[in-house]
């Protein structure tokens, strides 16, 4: 498999680079930064669904103290990567087995100085990092290092830490803190495999002479604790050996092979390697930026259940379950959201902080008078239910986990369906029930009524939830009582009746189906035009005042992903004339978009324009794109769904296609 590499250092590439080289093993996720790198850098070592607030800003997952930093120092030069007596720079990323590198070669007084790091987080323990420094020279040298774990750290929306401590005993550094909001005590350790002396501000030095062609070697191996967890490994050489075995696992569940196209395959194998790395290790769920950092709160959307999750139900089928768990788990709280609008049901938080909606009601903050832009993203982005109710069924479909059905599962989409029901506005002259007011996936068109995919997507929840539980209902008469006793009275009843009478939008006669009430009337205009419009480059296109908002113009396939879910519910032709209509229509704004477009070309015919997005998913990291701004707000890091995107495009839509030829 082809590792990753980029010789040369350029500044201008280090947050970029923080994402693209990630290592993570679906707990901790430590940025591909270099070792003498701080906050400045965007040094980051995020921590999977562990969240903390400050007074007045937004909570959002916590990254933790940096037990990796170094600053090495041969014959007092400093070895640094931005230096003058820099000769030569590599980092890379070995995706076959989650190992970083960087290798740093300087001038020190006429002498050659080598650096190299190696670095992964453990595959094997979720508590567990390390990292293995190897100096040489090819002269005699004094080295210094500077080592530390390091407290001052880079936080969209912190200090998240206080009471925070450190101590150097024997050859250990220990970081503590106390989490300002909720509690958690939180210690982060490095053990060194030389002897550490006391430095000052909680660092330490560590000193050696090394001999002409010799190799320093400095193991760290480092524990994040937020528990009484035990660990397994106090060696690097023992911590690796497992870390590979249990990424030979991951890579042989989940390797694709590709022919005769290089490109495509490392495209898919980077974006495999993405997933694997978020793969869960409980009954907690994924954030929309992975473990990149704390872009969107560290919160979970349905990038997760729509984008990620059929990865997982492919490969790790217990990690899949473990997605599926966090949404039943957090099914009291959706049923507390649904309440405080005043439905019925589950109405599940749009950006989900372990089932607590983090999305804030001004989630955008203009660019140009600094002030908040009222969003309704979290009150009205409602298809969010069905999309959690659509996983479950998707979950069930293949794994026939009656079970879980029986432990929440049916409960949950049902009450996803009876959200929906008690939120639809009966319209007495049409004599149909609607859905008004809702935010489709297309986020730039707010508050608008009976989107397509939302309207298609709850009455497929509520008719494929009602034929379940009608099975249940004659295979396991009492266990289904028992499911029934938690729900609302008579809810079968009720929402067969409302199957009846929910309002589907039709094609038209040129086989377009519209995306919400009204679209077609927009100002028909495309995207670079509109584009064209924007007065500053990172002002937001949607909401109440943005460029696209009174055109046609979308931010991201919306009719279109109905196609992907539901691939039989419309012929091929129908299919087609919508990708053909919207597509030009589409600025791609959110990187759920290329994958969406790419199934179903796919399905559609369109082999070179599903080819361009399906590499436009998957590199979306490689290339470093995607947008890393809405307003103010930086929306930077990596992105697992349009790798999940690109994952599907290779096997429901490519491998698809292959069977059928
Ligand atoms: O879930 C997406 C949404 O569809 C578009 N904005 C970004 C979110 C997180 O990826």
């Amino acid at each position: 498999m082809k590792v990753l590499k980029e010789s040369g250092f350029n500044a201008e590439k280090i947050v970029e680079n923080g994402n693209k080289f990630l290592t993570a093993n679906g707990y901790l996720g430590y940025r591909g930064t270099l070792d003498e790198f701080t906050k400045e850098e965007c040094v980051g070592l995020n921590v999977a669904g562990v969240y903390d607030g400050v007074k007045g800003k937004w909570r959002e997952t916590i990254n933790v103290f940096n037990p990796f930093y170094l600053v090495a120092q041969a014959d007092n030069i400093p070895l640094a990567a931005r230096g003058e007596n820099v000769l030569s720079h590599e980092i890379s990323l070995d995706i076959s087995k989650g190992l970083f590198d960087r290798k740093t070669t300087f001038n020190v007084n006429g002498a050659t100085v080598t650096l190299e790091c190696q670095r992964f987080v453990n595959a094997a323990e979720k508590t567990n990092l390390c990292s293995r420094a190897i100096i040489s020279a090819d002269r005699d040298m004094i080295l210094t290092l500077k080592v530390g774990v390091d407290t001052d750290i880079w936080e969209l929306n912190g200090p998240h830490f206080k009471d925070v401590k450190t101590e150097i005993g024997g050859n250990r550094i220990i970081a503590c803190g106390v989490t300002q909001e909720l509690g958690y005590s939180v210690k982060v350790y490095c053990d060194y495999s030389s002897p550490v002396e006391e430095f000052s501000g909680g660092f330490g030095i560590i000193k050696a002479d090394i001999k002409k062609d010799e190799k320093f070697v400095l193991d760290r191996v480092a524990h994040v604790l937020l528990g009484k967890e035990e660990s397994k490994f106090d060696k690097y050489d023992s911590a690796y050996k497992a870390h590979v075995n249990e990424w030979k696992r991951l890579w042989s569940a989940a390797r694709i092979e590709i022919k005769d196209d290089d490109r495509a395959q490392f495209a898919l194998d980077y974006s495999i390697y993405h997933l694997l790395i978020l793969a869960p290790k409980g009954e907690y769920s994924i954030a929309a930026r992975g473990l990149s950092g704390q872009t969107y709160k560290g919160a979970v959307f349905w990038d997760t259940e729509i984008f990620m999750l059929p990865f997982f139900l492919g490969t790790l089928p217990d990690c899949a379950k473990n997605l599926i768990k966090y949404r039943i788990n957090t099914l009291p709280q959706a049923r507390k959201k649904a309440r405080e609008y005043g439905y019925g049901g589950a109405f599940y938080a749009w950006e989900s902080q372990n089932g607590y909606d983090a999305c804030s009601d001004f989630n955008v903050t203009d660019v140009f008078t600094h002030r908040p832009v009222r969003t309704y993203f979290k009150d009205k982005q409602i298809h969010i239910s069905a999309d959690v109710a659509y996983a479950i069924l998707n979950y069930y479909n293949h794994t026939g986990d009656d079970e879980l059905m029986f432990s929440g599962g049916l409960e949950t989409i049902l009450e996803c369906a009876e959200f929906a029901r008690t939120y639809s506005y009966y319209n007495h002259i049409k004599n149909r029930y609607e859905l008004l007011d809702v935010i489709g996936p297309d986020e730039y068109h707010e508050r608008v009524n009976n989107n397509t995919y939302t309207n298609y997507m709850f009455y497929l929840t509520a008719k494929r939830g009602v034929e379940l539980a009608e099975k249940y209902a004659c295979a396991y008469p009492e266990r289904f009582k028992a499911v029934l006793g938690k729900l609302p009275e008579n809810i079968i009843e009720n929402l067969k009746n409302w199957l009846q009478k929910l309002y589907l939008p039709q094609p038209d006669a040129n086989g377009v189906i519209e995306q919400f009430d009204g679209y077609f009337k927009l100002e028909d205009v495309g995207v670079e035009e509109v584009r064209s419009r924007l007065v500053h480059p990172n002002e937001y296109w949607g909401g109440s005042g943005g460029v696209a908002t009174a055109t046609r113009v979308i931010k991201q396939a919306d009719v279109i992903m109905l196609f992907n879910l539901y691939p039989d519910l419309f012929s091929k032709e129908i299919q087609r004339a919508n990708y053909d209509f919207y597509l030009p229509y589409t600025e791609h704004g959110s990187s759920l978009s290329h994958c969406a477009y790419a199934l179903t070309a796919c399905r559609t015919g369109d082999k070179s324009g599903a080819y361009k997005a399906f590499l436009d998913s998957a590199e979306i990291d490689l290339r470093g794109g995607g947008k890393q701004w809405a307003g103010e707000i930086y929306i930077g890091g990596t992105h697992p769904a349009a790798s999940g995107g690109a994952w599907m495009t290779a096997v429901f839509g490519f491998g698809y296609r292959h069977k059928e030829t």
